[in-house]
Formats: structure tokens, C-alpha cells, sequence
């Protein structure tokens, strides 16, 4: 029986593929597994059928026969723990794995969301302009590490796995802002994960649901 997951009935990112639905149904092509899609409006999100499911009340979740699972990195684990493909069979290597998996989730993205919600959400705030650069120059930093790292590696720790798709998914949040085209080695890195043909599949199915919705 195929999963189903959830995403949004109508993203707020218009079809630009940054929603976290997007790296879940990403991990599901790179393997394979054909999915099924249960899309929710905001208030169906917050009502006791989805919170059964989800108890923040938020997209994706994954069902899967009886597993119910919510947070995207535990799903796109889940899946490469379950399929070949995601995570390296030797068993160093996978731990690195997920030690990328983790950083990319709780050391990078924090970073980034935390800019995108001072730009959202502080911007009328007396200490907006104090507070903004602070944000930024923290996020800079992070992203200066990573790309000393990376360098000009394909990816992160050898071939490609989990960890990529996790850390370009994150790293695309950057790209409306301006911020990633700073680092090169970020920037080509997310531009190969995008190349990819089960990116390019998931990116055309979550457009597809915007597109129906919008008539555009
Ligand atoms: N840690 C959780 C995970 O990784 O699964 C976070 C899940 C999450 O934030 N889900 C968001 C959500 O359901 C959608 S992805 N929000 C509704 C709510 O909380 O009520 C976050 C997101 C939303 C919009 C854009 N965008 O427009 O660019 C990008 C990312």
C-alpha cells in the first residue's frame, strides 16, 4: 500500500517548492515509492482529525498502514532507513549521514527560519533594525562553515544521501532572499540537488497542486 502524506491545499510559497511537504515527496522519488497526497486548508489543519495525527497541526505527516508519523526529518529518515538508496550501507558512513541530517534540520535551518520570521513577522517592530543584522551576520556565519566544508564537493560526505536532500531543501529558502548566490559552493551544490530527476518530479507534482488551485 503506498503512503500518504499531506501538504498544503494551497502553499503559501505559490508553488516554489518550500513547503516541507517538498523534501517528502523528494526522498519518495529518489527511492521509488509511488505516494498519495491528502491536501488540507489551514483550518483543516488545525481541526481534531489532523491534530490526531500531527499535535502541532502542521504539514507533512506520513501514514503509513498503521504509522502515523509527523516532522519532516524523521519522515525522509524513515524512508531511507526503509528503501536503498538514501543512506550509505557502511556504517560509519551513515552515521555521518545522519550527523548531516541533524545539522542540516537543528543547526542550519533554525538559522534560516529565524531570519524568515524577523523579516515576516518583526519588520513593525521598534527594535527591528537593530535586531535584523544581528539575525543576519549569525545565519552568515553558519553558512560560511558549511561552505568551508562542502567546498567543492559534490556532497557533503560522499555520495549523495538523506543529508543532501535535507541540507538543499533547507538552503532553498535562501535563494528568494538573495542570500544564497554569496556562497558559490552553495549555491552550484542546491543546483545539483535540483537537477536531480526525482527533485525535478516532486518540484512538478507540488506545482501541480498549485496551479490547479490558483487556474494560473
Ligand atoms: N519541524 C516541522 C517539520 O519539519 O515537519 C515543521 C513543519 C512546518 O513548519 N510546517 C508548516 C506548517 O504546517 C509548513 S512548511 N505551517 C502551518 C502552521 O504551522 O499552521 C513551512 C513553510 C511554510 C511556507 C513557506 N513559504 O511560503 O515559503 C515555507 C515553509
Amino acid at each position: 500500500m503506498s503512503p500518504t502524506i499531506t501538504a498544503f491545499e494551497r502553499s503559501p510559497d505559490r508553488g516554489r517548492g518550500l513547503a516541507r511537504d517538498m523534501r517528502v515527496r523528494w526522498a519518495l522519488e529518489e527511492v521509488g515509492q509511488p505516494y498519495e497526497v491528502r491536501l488540507l486548508s489551514f483550518k483543516a489543519m488545525k481541526e481534531p482529525a489532523h491534530l490526531a495525527l500531527h499535535p502541532f497541526g502542521q504539514i507533512p505527516t506520513y501514514e503509513e498502514g498503521d504509522l502515523v508519523l509527523f516532522e519532516s526529518g524523521a519522515i525522509v529518515l524513515h524512508i531511507a532507513e526503509r528503501h536503498e538508496g538514501l543512506l550509505p550501507g557502511d556504517a560509519n558512513a551513515r552515521s555521518r549521514a545522519l550527523a548531516w541530517m541533524f545539522a542540516a534540520i537543528g543547526t542550519v535551518e533554525p538559522a534560516i527560519v529565524e531570519l524568515g520570521n524577523a523579516r515576516l513577522l518583526e519588520r513593525e517592530e521598534s527594535w527591528y533594525e537593530q535586531r535584523l543584522p544581528v539575525v543576519e551576520k549569525r545565519l552568515r556565519k553558519r553558512l560560511k562553515e558549511l561552505a568551508d566544508r562542502l567546498g567543492d564537493a559534490d556532497w557533503i560526505d560522499g555520495e549523495f544521501s538523506a543529508a543532501d536532500l535535507l541540507m538543499v531543501t533547507v538552503l532553498l529558502r535562501l535563494r528568494a532572499p538573495g542570500m544564497l548566490a554569496e556562497y558559490p559552493y552553495l549555491s552550484a551544490y542546491v543546483s545539483r540537488g535540483e537537477a536531480r530527476p526525482a527533485y525535478q518530479r516532486a518540484f512538478a507534482a507540488q506545482l501541480a497542486v498549485f496551479t490547479a488551485v490558483s487556474g494560473t
